[in-house]
Formats: structure tokens, C-alpha cells, sequence
């Protein structure tokens, strides 16, 4: 009876003009809420899924008004966007795909993350904190005195004729000189082209070469640990390769990092080069704001593909700028004044959001770290957090691992109670990795924040808001405000519910990459074509009874065995799940039963022995934690992984030592030890 009630009084409202609101979905209870009171209480800015199902409606409904009333209440513009300013097409079948935020506004991301707070009054909070690679070198900047810093470079810049939509190549280490950079070429509409300080010469050349840098800002040398790597005499020979290739750079900064080495020992080209300690000290402190067009291009980022040369994700001032400030905001509950510790090097997309922009954008404090998690001791991270109170800590799960082997003592004795949120990006998180985050590194009081997003993505896509819902380790969990994510079959169709498939993303998000850098037709072919109507993210994902993404790796690395397809992702977690296992990277090798057959490459805890008792654990886990199926047809013993500095294993050398290819394994020195493929070499059948 009271049921049919409810249905005629529904049937009445549809048949009615008042649109019906949407129906309250009520979620089983929210443990995580318990768990972090204090970030759920006085930090968290949506404190359930409930709050977050009401907005992200929203914000899928409306994308239009959604992101407007967020740009201009939140952010500076000199003029405003349009009414309707969002416009895009990710239907390559339906003609040029793009995508476009903001239309008719003018803004500028240097003066939205300093000049803003300093016209507020809060030009004596901090912006940045350096810590350096030795303790006790150290630097803090108020807002005032960033900003001051980045004009005078910024004035530099002009007077060396860099102009509006020129391009400007950066190749430094983690030192606050790098986030100046980046803000002055921001402040004077110049694109920002940074090259990781990893990157060899002839990486460096292609890249100064392929924007045509008008100017290359540089530092003398770094010290990574014990390690002192001469930036200088690298970035001389890229600009050498450069001019081969036809681009000669007629200007270079040198920052002299007095850390490293005397200044007369630096090799200087005489009218070409110039320390930034000369040059720019005598520049004006004061510098006008280049306002621009929302879609003017902001930076410039290399980042490599399965196939091909390494392309350049563009991405737009406007749009980025509101992305990026509000995925800080949201995900890593940032308030202003909290001190915040993303360890990615700015030459990745991690630290171009989240050391350089997202943190000024919140008015928070980002800590910039040169050094590495290991040096002096594997304790160094856990000192940092105490000395500087971090509240957000934000790393790649190769991090946590790789500490994880040195066990709990070095976390243990550090007192880490400043912290609130851990943030992981990078690579999916396996669960083992995850408990001990949260329970050692966060003492089970932090919320473990694991995103998914992309250099293309421009900021987070896939995320669990703190406290707002329940987390599951190893899952991303839920899209961010405005991201419309979807799995695709083999055929290009969408699955819906439960779920597995290639992770698509259905329309256009402000942080969304522009295009790869003078070639539109890769730009479609790459992330359109694949999935036409369809961003395509080249990861797999599943979907389950939450709505909960999982992330299970590039679809690229997945194998197929006897016709079941297995995220390598997947077997490594198990693998890591043993107790002694400290690290794995699986890859396929041809098999002539089952077409791939799995190899994986394990690196035990420190003080474990090799075994072969231990090599039947392992599968034996596998097999339970899986499936026989996924059982490794190889364990190869790997004291250590081919690692790139920014930390992603690189599979491509595993998969040649795999299929015993060993003349083929291609260009290794970009690795941040390329002494370990000879090793892995070595190991190969023991
Ligand atoms: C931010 C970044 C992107 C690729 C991406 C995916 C992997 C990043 C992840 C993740 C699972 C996460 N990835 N975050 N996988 N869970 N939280 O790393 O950008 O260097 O362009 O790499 O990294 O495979 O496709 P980028």
C-alpha cells in the first residue's frame, strides 16, 4: 500500500514541470570519518559521500556554471571568463578534437599564486621552505619575498628578449630557484619547458631543440646524497647536441649552487652564459603582470608514450590554474598556512601541480626538497616532517616501498604527529605498501590519499577525498569534481557497473592537456583515436560494487596467459604481499604453450636469502592471492630494479632481459642505476 503510495507520488512529480531532485543515495556508515577525526573535522572541505555525490552531480550536469562560479570566486582574472566559456570536442569522428575553458577571460597564473596573497596581506606568510640535500642547509620565503625574487628573473627574462609565448627550457635540481623560474616565465606569458635534471644531454637537446628555447635557465651542479652530479657540464653538451640539430640557445642562466663546487670552476661561454647571481640580484623587484588568455599555453611537458619520441603535452593558463587549485584543495584538504611536502621533482607533472602551483594557489607553504629519501639515513624523510611539521606528504609507492626495506625503526623513531594526509601517486599502490603507510608512516592517524592522474591530466582525476568515504587500499576510488571516467571493452564500448576494462574519460576537464606540441594529428591519434568519442588514458581499470576505481597498470604491461589477461600490477602486489619481498616488477615473455608466460623480477627485504624453497612460497602466493593462473612461470632474483630517477621501473629493459634479448636493450642511461642491469643480467637463471 505504501508503496504503490510512493510510486504514484513519484509518477505525479514526473509528470509534472518541477524537475525532480535527485535521490539521495545513503552509503553504509563512513569509518574513515571515525578514523581521522581531526581531518574530518577541521580540515576536510566535503565530510561524506553524500556531500560529494550532491556536487560532483553538479559538476557533471553543469560543467559550464559549476567551474565559473568556481574561477571567479576563487580565483583573480583582470577580465572575466563568459557566460558560457567551456567548448570542446573528444570526438575525433565529428572533426578537430580540443577542448577550451575560460573562453573570454584573462588572467595570470604568477600573480592568482603570489601577487594575490601579498595584495591580501599576506605577503609575510611563508611560500616556499628548501630543505637541501646535506641537513641543516636550509631556506625559507615569505610570499613577499617569492614574488620579489621571481620579478627580478622575470625582469632578466625581458631584457634578454623573451617575450610572450616564447619558450624557455629549465634544467635544474630541486631548488627554490626552479619554482621561480617557472612562475617568472608564468608572469610574463613566456611557455615553460622543463627538463628533469635525470634527463642526459641528448634528451635535453631534443627537447631545447623541439620548442626552440630562446633561453636556458640552469644550476652549476646538485648533490644527490653522496652523489654530485655536474648539471653544467651536461646542459653545455645539450646545448652543443641543440645546435646540431639547428637550434642554437643564445642565452643561458646559471644558478651557482654554492653547495657544490666553486664558481670559478663552473665552464662559462663567454656572451652566452651568465650566473643568475650576477644577473639577476640587479633587476627591478617590481614587474607588471602579463595578463593573458585563459587558453594562452602555460608550460610545455615532454613525457614518453609506448611508442615513439617523446611528445609535448601543452597545457592552458586558465584552465590548469583552477584544475590544479582545486584538486589541492580538495584532495589533500590544504588550507592556508599548512606545510606542504610533494616529493616529485617539478620535472614531472606531480611537481609542476603540486610542489609549484596547486600549494601557492591555496596559500599553503610547499616544501622543496633536493635531496634523497635515503641520505644520510633512511629516517631523513620522517626528520623533514618533524622539523618543518608537514601536514600533507605526498610520494609515489616506489618511495614507501623502497623504505618499507629498511624497516620500522627509522619511521619509528621520529615523532611524525604533524602529519595528516599521505598522499600516492605514480603507480598503483599495492595494499602491503598501503598498510604500512598508514600504520607506520602515519601511525593509522593519516588518510592515505592515493590519486590517479596523468602529465596529460594536468591534475588529479581519480581520488579518494580525504575522510569523505571509506578507503580501500590500492583503490583511487572515486573521479574528482568534473571528470566523467568510463571503462571501454576490446571494441570501444562502454561497460557499465561492475566492471573491468581500458579507462576512458567521456568529455573534457579545465586541466585538460591542449594538445601535443605542433603535430594535432598525434595529439588525436594517441589519445582519441583508440576510443573514438573517448579520451583514452592507456591504463586498465576496474570498477566495483562501490563505484571504486582500481587502477591495474598500463594496458600496455598487461599479459595475456592461456587468453586470461593479467595486470602485471596485479601480480606484483601479491608477490610483495610475502613477507620478505620488498619489491617486484612482472613482465610477459613469449610462451610457446600459453602465448605470455610471467616473469618476475623480485627484490627481497634486506638481510633475506635467496631460495628456492622461497621461489615455491612465492608462486604458492601468488596462486592463492590470484589464482593458478597467474602463477609466475619465472622468479629471477633482482637486487635491484631498472628504475628511472623519477622512480617508474622501466619494463621495457625487463622485458628484453626476460626474452634474453640482450643486444636490444636500448638506450640505459637514463637510469638512476644502470650498474643493475648488468647485475640483473647476471642473476638471469640463478
Ligand atoms: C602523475 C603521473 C601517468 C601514469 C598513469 C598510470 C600511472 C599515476 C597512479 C597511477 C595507479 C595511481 N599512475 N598515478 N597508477 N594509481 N594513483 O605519474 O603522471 O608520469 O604521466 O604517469 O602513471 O599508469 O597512466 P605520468
Amino acid at each position: 500500500m505504501l508503496v504503490s503510495f510512493i510510486t504514484l507520488l513519484r509518477k505525479a512529480r514526473h509528470d509534472g514541470a518541477a524537475p525532480e531532485a535527485p535521490k539521495p543515495v545513503s552509503y553504509p556508515p563512513n569509518k574513515a570519518a571515525e578514523e581521522y577525526p581531526d581531518v574530518w573535522q577541521n580540515m576536510a572541505y566535503i565530510k561524506s559521500r553524500e556531500e560529494y555525490d550532491v556536487m560532483y552531480q553538479r559538476s557533471i550536469k553543469d560543467p559550464n556554471g559549476f567551474w565559473r562560479d568556481i574561477a571567479v570566486k576563487e580565483y583573480a582574472w583582470q577580465t572575466e571568463p563568459h557566460e558560457h566559456h567551456y567548448t570542446s570536442n573528444f570526438d575525433v569522428r565529428k572533426g578537430k578534437v580540443f577542448s577550451r575553458w575560460f573562453r573570454g577571460g584573462k588572467t595570470n597564473m604568477c600573480y592568482n599564486c603570489l601577487d594575490r596573497h601579498v595584495e591580501a596581506g599576506h605577503g609575510g606568510e611563508r611560500a616556499f621552505i628548501f630543505e637541501g640535500n646535506s641537513p641543516g642547509v636550509q631556506a625559507e620565503a615569505t610570499y613577499a619575498e617569492a614574488l620579489s625574487e621571481v620579478n627580478r628573473l622575470a625582469n632578466w627574462l625581458k631584457a634578454q628578449g623573451v617575450r610572450r609565448g616564447d619558450f624557455v627550457a629549465l634544467y635544474m635540481p630541486m631548488i627554490l630557484e626552479l619554482p621561480y623560474a617557472m612562475l617568472a616565465c608564468a608572469r610574463i606569458g613566456a611557455v615553460h619547458a622543463v627538463v628533469f635534471g635525470g634527463f642526459s644531454a641528448e634528451a635535453l637537446a631534443g627537447r631545447i631543440e623541439g620548442c626552440k628555447a630562446k633561453v636556458l635557465i640552469t644550476c652549476s651542479a646538485t648533490m644527490r646524497g653522496a652523489k654530485p652530479v655536474n648539471l653544467k657540464a651536461i646542459a653545455d653538451e645539450g646545448c652543443e647536441h641543440a645546435k646540431a640539430k639547428g637550434h642554437e640557445v643564445p642565452k643561458v642562466l646559471v644558478y651557482h649552487n654554492p653547495e657544490c663546487g666553486k664558481r670559478e670552476d663552473v665552464n662559462m661561454v663567454a656572451g652566452r652564459d651568465e650566473f643568475w647571481q650576477d644577473a639577476v640580484p640587479h633587476q627591478s623587484p617590481q614587474c607588471p603582470v602579463e595578463w593573458v588568455d585563459a587558453e594562452h599555453p602555460l608550460f610545455l611537458l615532454y613525457t614518453s608514450g609506448s611508442t615513439g619520441k617523446p611528445k609535448g603535452v601543452v597545457h592552458a593558463t586558465g584552465g590548469f590554474m583552477v584544475f590544479v587549485g582545486q584538486t589541492t584543495k580538495y584532495v589533500f584538504a590544504v588550507h592556508p598556512g599548512d606545510v606542504f611536502w610533494c616529493t616529485a621533482d617539478c620535472g614531472w607533472v606531480t611537481g609542476h601541480s603540486y610542489v609549484t602551483y596547486g600549494p601557492l594557489l591555496q596559500r599553503a607553504t610547499s616544501l622543496v626538497f633536493e635531496g634523497v629519501p635515503t641520505y644520510p639515513t633512511p629516517s631523513r624523510c620522517w626528520e623533514v616532517v618533524d622539523k618543518w611539521q608537514v601536514k600533507q606528504f605526498y610520494t609515489a609507492p616506489t618511495l614507501i616501498r623502497s623504505l618499507m626495506r629498511f624497516g620500522d625503526d627509522y619511521v619509528a623513531r621520529c615523532d611524525r604527529s604533524s602529519l595528516r594526509i599521505l598522499g600516492s601517486v605514480g603507480e598503483p599502490i599495492n595494499p602491503e605498501a598501503w598498510r604500512w603507510y598508514r600504520d607506520v608512516v602515519g601511525s593509522g592517524k593519516c588518510c592515505v590519499c592515493d590519486t590517479w592522474f596523468q602529465t596529460e591530466t594536468g591534475g588529479h582525476m581519480i581520488v579518494n577525498l580525504p575522510s569523505a568515504w571509506t578507503e580501500k587500499p590500492g583503490s583511487a576510488s572515486l573521479p574528482f569534481f568534473g571528470v566523467q571516467p568510463c571503462l571501454c571493452d576490446e571494441k570501444g564500448r562502454e561497460v557499465p557497473g561492475v566492471a573491468e576494462g581500458t579507462l576512458c574519460i567521456k568529455t573534457s576537464w579545465p586541466g585538460a592537456i591542449r594538445g601535443v606540441f605542433g603535430d594535432q594529428k598525434r595529439f588525436e591519434e594517441t589519445y582519441f583515436k583508440p576510443f573514438p568519442g573517448h579520451y583514452f588514458s592507456g591504463d586498465g581499470a576496474r570498477r566495483d560494487e562501490d563505484g571504486y576505481y582500481w587502477i591495474t597498470g598500463r594496458v600496455d604491461d598487461v599479459i595475456n596467459v592461456s587468453g586470461h589477461r593479467i595486470g602485471t600490477a596485479e601480480v606484483e602486489s601479491a608477490l610483495v604481499a610475502h613477507k620478505h619481498v620488498a619489491e617486484s616488477a612482472v613482465v610477459g615473455y613469449n610462451h610457446p604453450i600459453k602465448g605470455q608466460g610471467i616473469w618476475a623480477f623480485v627484490t627481497l627485504k634486506e638481510g633475506e636469502e635467496y631460495s628456492d624453497t622461497l621461489k615455491k612460497e612465492l608462486i604458492t602466493t601468488v596462486r592463492t592471492e590470484i589464482g593458478p593462473f597467474a602463477a609466475p612461470d619465472v622468479i629471477h632474483w633482482a637486487p635491484g630494479l631498472p628504475k628511472t630517477r623519477s622512480g617508474k621501473i622501466m619494463r621495457r629493459i625487463l622485458r628484453k632481459i626476460a626474452a634474453n634479448k640482450l643486444d636490444e636493450l636500448g638506450d640505459t642511461s637514463t637510469l638512476a642505476d644502470p650498474a643493475v642491469v648488468q647485475v640483473l643480467i647476471d642473476m638471469r637463471g640463478k
